[in-house]
């Protein structure tokens, strides 16, 4: 057999064990992909490449699940509901948890031991893997609070080293995603699929098989300016395009060109308020209106008021 029937072989069965332990979306990016792209050039920050985890890596596999539909919609309407069982003043933080638990804690672990069962199998025929938690670590670092490791002793302090403070992933799941043909950023800062949207959550892996690359998306997935729902649906109003001068970040461009493929993202969100959502807004909805207002693939029938407001007005503006 060639080396090409080889890499063909190992591949199909990666993905296949991959979707047998129950990946829905499987996709190869070749490294050279984390190399910069025109036509905005992003660079994976020093210590995020796939090359500062495996030197010899020649291949990311990225994997997804999807949240479930209900899952995303339902928290956030019955936040709006009398719920019998639960005094309101205690809703919030059950109907948050409702949504961690099943749409987030249940992807984060899968998909990690997804990654751990993918990994030894690449051991097995001689490879190495490198393997990420799906969401972001939250180290304690000696004499600073809880609260400090998420923003940072000073929002200077963070402009000056990391705007992602201590709690950044040691790998961007997004950008792998992209790479690997699964989809593309959304205005929403997070990657669409055609086949779930935004609704899903990524992990990666990294190996030095060389495995064979799927072709990156060919056509835009987000809705792009003749939609802009998610900008309209965040509360805290966190999320800008780079080209927005009026929120400068380390994702700044001057000039956004929207007709391209989105491997690198549009948008920046402003992660402090994201975070700080509720101390913003008393009644801010669970979290997520930026996903869960997106049309894509299908327009959501099961919204809150304001985000059913929004999403109606959208569809008048269009026909
Ligand atoms: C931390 C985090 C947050 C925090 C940020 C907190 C903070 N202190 O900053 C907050 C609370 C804001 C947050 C919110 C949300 N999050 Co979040 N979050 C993450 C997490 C865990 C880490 C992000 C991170 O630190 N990445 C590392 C940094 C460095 O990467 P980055 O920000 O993407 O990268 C920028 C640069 O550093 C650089 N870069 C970094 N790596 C690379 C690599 C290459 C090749 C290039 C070119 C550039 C580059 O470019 C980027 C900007 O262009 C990721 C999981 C992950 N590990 O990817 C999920 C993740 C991004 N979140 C996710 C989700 C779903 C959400 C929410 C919808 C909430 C929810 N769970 O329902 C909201 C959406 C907010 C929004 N619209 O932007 C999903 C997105 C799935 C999707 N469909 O895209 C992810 C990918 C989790 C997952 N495993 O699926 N999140
Ligand atoms: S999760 Fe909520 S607050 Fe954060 S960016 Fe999305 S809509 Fe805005
Ligand atoms: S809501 Fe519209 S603009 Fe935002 S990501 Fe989805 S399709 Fe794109």
């Amino acid at each position: 057999m060639s080396s090409k029937d080889d890499a063909r072989e190992l591949t199909d069965a990666v993905k296949q064990l991959a979707r047998h332990q129950g990946a829905v979306l499987v996709g190869i990016a070749p490294v050279e992909r984390f190399d910069p792209m025109p036509p905005v050039h992003d660079t994976a920050p020093a210590g995020m490449h796939p090359k500062d985890f495996l030197p010899e890596a020649r291949s990311v596999i990225s994997i997804a699940q999807p949240i479930l539909n209900p899952v995303v919609d339902a928290p956030a309407v019955l936040a709006t509901r009398e719920m019998r069982m639960i005094p309101d003043h205690a809703k919030y933080p059950y109907l948050e948890l409702l949504y961690d638990r099943v749409g987030h804690m249940v992807h984060d672990l899968m998909l990690e031991f997804i990654g751990q069962v993918v990994g030894q199998y690449l051991m097995s025929r001689g490879w190495e893997a490198m393997i990420f938690p799906t969401t972001g670590l939250h180290p304690h670092i000696e004499g600073m609070t809880d609260e400090q490791t998420w923003e940072g002793p000073s929002p200077e302090w963070a402009e000056e080293h990391s705007p992602l403070r201590y709690t950044s992933g040691p790998f961007s799941h997004r950008h792998a995603a992209t790479r690997a043909g699964l989809g593309e950023f959304g205005y929403n800062n997070l990657v669409l699929t055609r086949e779930f949207g935004s609704r899903q959550r990524f992990n990666s892996i990294v190996t030095d098989a060389d495995l064979v690359p799927d072709p990156l998306i060919a056509e835009p997935i987000c809705l792009r300016d003749k939609c802009r729902l998610c900008l309209k649906a965040c509360i805290m109003q966190c999320i800008t395009m780079r080209d927005d001068p009026s929120a400068r970040d380390y994702r700044s461009l001057e000039k956004d060109d929207r007709s391209r493929i989105f491997i690198d993202t549009p948008a920046k969100t402003n992660t402090t308020l994201c975070r700080r959502r509720r101390d913003g807004r008393p009644d801010s909805p669970v979290r997520g209106d930026c996903l869960r207002v997106c049309p894509v693939p299908r327009r959501p029938n099961h919204l809150t008021d304001r985000l059913q407001g929004l999403v109606e007005a959208w569809e008048s503006e269009r026909t």
